[in-house]
């Protein structure tokens, strides 16, 4: 018996698998399909699967040219495969012509024309194209622009930029004189400037019916919030919080890891992150940094604590060194919580250095996520025991904001909610901003 077999993400399945198993099978007696595991297409760059493993399977299941469906979880596993069902023909589409000759050496190996005209990636485009309209500066702008070639379904169409008011083609970016005129020509929104302006450009933008994508944080108190979420709702919208550390596989990995209790009960957690970059380019003028270090890192820094323990801290105490009389930019901001279970502190600043890390106390172990923790790829589990010590490893491309914009399409084309930032985690979020602003401790740092 010539046993062939042949490996893919078969997402939305068209005519072009359809093909490619029909000739796969032709060539012996019995067909094996790989398919991909959704963790293993995220590592390998294949952010944009639309169905589950599940689903795909089930798919493939349908054709009826499948002897036997596998899972492809890990790089490398071919060559197990080969070994284990003793495989005659590997086999694969002429799209991936030479990347699989090293299986020569344990089977023969097919490239079978690829079927022109048809791809997952086409069907995604089709189903729901998003004009995105983007309000901030240039260079967010381009660090958007960038990333956004990895997301099918949506593109940036037009730009309302802080620092440009005349109207102005930038390779295909139409810059807008008027927030106004940008909602004219866009389905969605991605909310980037000041976080003062925040609450009242969404509110535009729903009104609008537009779909909002913003920088957290959404709205500067946890009223406002309550009321964006609720227009969003009657319009039928979406309204997403950008914290681009909860849309990392890794960092969702890590929260099921305790929150299966793998440190034992959490006591506390002590979460850092700094930057100097704007400040030291403000040359000291700090109305030129348009966030100040709450509102900059505080939302990253608070999201891990509010999901690991909730949103009802039984104390909270603010304590912020400013370096303007008018106590609007903190260098530094220090926040001490002590909920029903446990405690936590956020240590935030854009006019201080500190190590970025995220350390996770538990009764049984703890969790180190290394600097700059926000950009999660890697963390450990540690005991007391060294050599219980457990690494963790993820795919994290680019700073994440891909994968933030892929939630979003999703979350638009399924319209459902937003599983990663819960509504109340936003006002939470919010209500620190505004306690911040209400009635902190405040000491003056001299310069
Ligand atoms: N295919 C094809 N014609 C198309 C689209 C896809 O022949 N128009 C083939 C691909 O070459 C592949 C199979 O159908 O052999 C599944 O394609 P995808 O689901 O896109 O998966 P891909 O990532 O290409 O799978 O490790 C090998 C990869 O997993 C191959």
């Amino acid at each position: 018996m010539k046993k062939v077999i042949t490996y893919g993400t078969y997402d939305l399945l068209h005519f072009g698998h359809i093909n490619l198993l029909k000739r796969a099978k032709e060539l012996g007696d019995y067909l094996i399909v790989g398919v991909t595991a959704d963790d293993f297409d995220k590592a390998r760059g294949k952010i944009n699967v639309q169905q589950s493993l599940m689903e795909r399977i089930e798919a493939v299941k349908a054709t009826g040219l499948a002897d036997e469906i596998i899972v492809e979880e890990y790089e490398g596993q071919k060559i197990d495969d080969i070994q284990r069902y003793d495989i005659d023909i590997f086999t694969v589409g002429s799209d991936w012509e030479g990347k699989f000759d090293y299986l020569k050496e344990f089977c023969k190996v097919v490239y079978l024309e690829r079927t022109e005209g048809i791809s997952s990636t086409q069907i995604r485009e089709k189903q729901s194209f998003l004009k995105l309209g983007f309000v901030g500066d240039r260079t967010m702008l381009e660090k958007y622009a960038n990333e956004i070639e990895f997301v099918n379904g949506i593109q940036i169409s037009g730009a309302y930029l802080n620092e440009f008011k005349e109207q102005e083609n930038m390779g295909g970016i139409v810059n807008y004189s008027s927030y106004e005129e940008l909602l004219k020509y866009c389905d969605a929104v991605l909310i980037e400037s000041a976080p003062q302006y925040h609450a009242d450009q969404i509110e535009m933008a729903l009104n609008n019916m537009k779909h909002v994508i913003c920088e957290s944080p959404i709205a500067l108190n946890g009223t406002e919030v309550e009321n964006l979420y609720t227009i969003a709702k009657k319009n039928g919208l979406i309204l997403m919080e950008a914290i681009k550390t909860a849309y990392s596989i890794a960092y969702n990995r890590l929260l099921l890891l305790i929150k299966s209790g793998k440190i034992g009960q959490v006591v506390s957690v002590d979460a850092t992150c700094t930057s100097r970059k704007e400040l030291d380019q403000s040359q000291n003028d700090y109305t030129k940094v348009p966030w100040n270090s709450i509102c900059g890192w505080g939302p990253t820094a608070l999201l891990p604590i509010f999901q690991i323990y909730g949103v009802k801290p039984k104390n909270i105490q603010i304590t912020s060194m400013f370096l303007d009389e008018e106590k609007k930019f903190d260098a530094f901001t220090k926040i001490n919580f002590v909920f029903p279970n446990g405690t936590a502190t956020v240590k935030v600043g854009k006019g201080v250095k500190s190590e970025g890390d995220l350390v996770i106390t538990g009764t049984k172990g703890y969790i180190y996520v290394p600097a700059p923790w926000w950009k999660l790829d890697y963390f450990e589990i540690r005991y007391e025991k060294i050599e219980d010590k457990k690494r963790f490893f993820y795919q994290l491309d680019g700073e994440g904001i891909r994968y933030e914009l892929v939630s979003f399409v999703q979350m638009i084309k399924e319209t459902k909610t937003n599983e990663y930032i819960l509504e109340k985690y936003s006002i939470a979020i919010a209500d620190i901003m505004e306690r911040f602003l209400q009635n902190r401790q405040i000491i003056i740092l001299e310069e």
